[in-house]
C-alpha cells in the first residue's frame, strides 16, 4: 500500500465506497465523476502506478483483473448491449490516479476515435 495513494486507500476501506465487486485481489466502485450512464472502476488491491508498472508475478492478477470484467458486465447489464474498458496509462493515456485502474463504460453508445 502507498500512504498518498487515493485507491489504496479505498482497497484498505480508509475512504468508504460501496463496492460493486470484491474479492481478495480487486475491487469495483461507482466513478465519482461518471463519463456514462454506467461508469465503473476496477482496481487491484496491490498498488501497481498502471498497466507497465506489473511484472510477470501479476500476471495472474491482470487476468483476474480482465475476468472481473465480465463478471461486472453481467451484474451491471451491460452484457448484451456491449460497453467499453479504457485503461489509462501514463501522461498522454490521460492517467489522472496513478494507481492501475479499469474503465467499465456503458449505457450508451461509445464514439470513436476518442478525444
Ligand atoms: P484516469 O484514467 O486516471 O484519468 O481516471 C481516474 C478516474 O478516477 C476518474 O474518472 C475520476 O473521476 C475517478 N476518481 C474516483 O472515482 N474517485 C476518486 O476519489 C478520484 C478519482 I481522486
Amino acid at each position: 500500500m502507498q500512504t498518498e495513494c487515493i485507491f489504496c486507500k479505498i482497497a484498505a476501506k480508509q475512504i468508504p465506497v460501496e463496492p460493486i465487486y470484491e474479492d481478495e485481489q480487486v475491487i469495483a466502485f461507482k466513478d465519482i465523476n461518471p463519463a456514462a450512464p454506467v461508469h465503473v472502476l476496477l482496481i487491484p488491491k496491490k498498488h501497481l502506478e498502471h498497466l507497465l508498472a506489473a511484472g510477470p508475478e501479476d500476471v495472474g492478477l491482470l487476468g483476474h483483473l480482465t475476468a472481473t470484467v465480465g463478471v461486472l458486465a453481467n451484474k451491471l447489464g451491460l452484457a448484451e448491449d456491449g460497453f467499453r474498458v479504457v485503461i489509462n496509462t501514463k501522461e498522454h493515456g490521460g492517467q489522472t490516479v496513478h494507481h492501475l485502474h479499469y474503465h467499465i463504460l456503458g449505457g450508451r453508445s461509445m464514439k470513436w476515435p476518442p478525444g
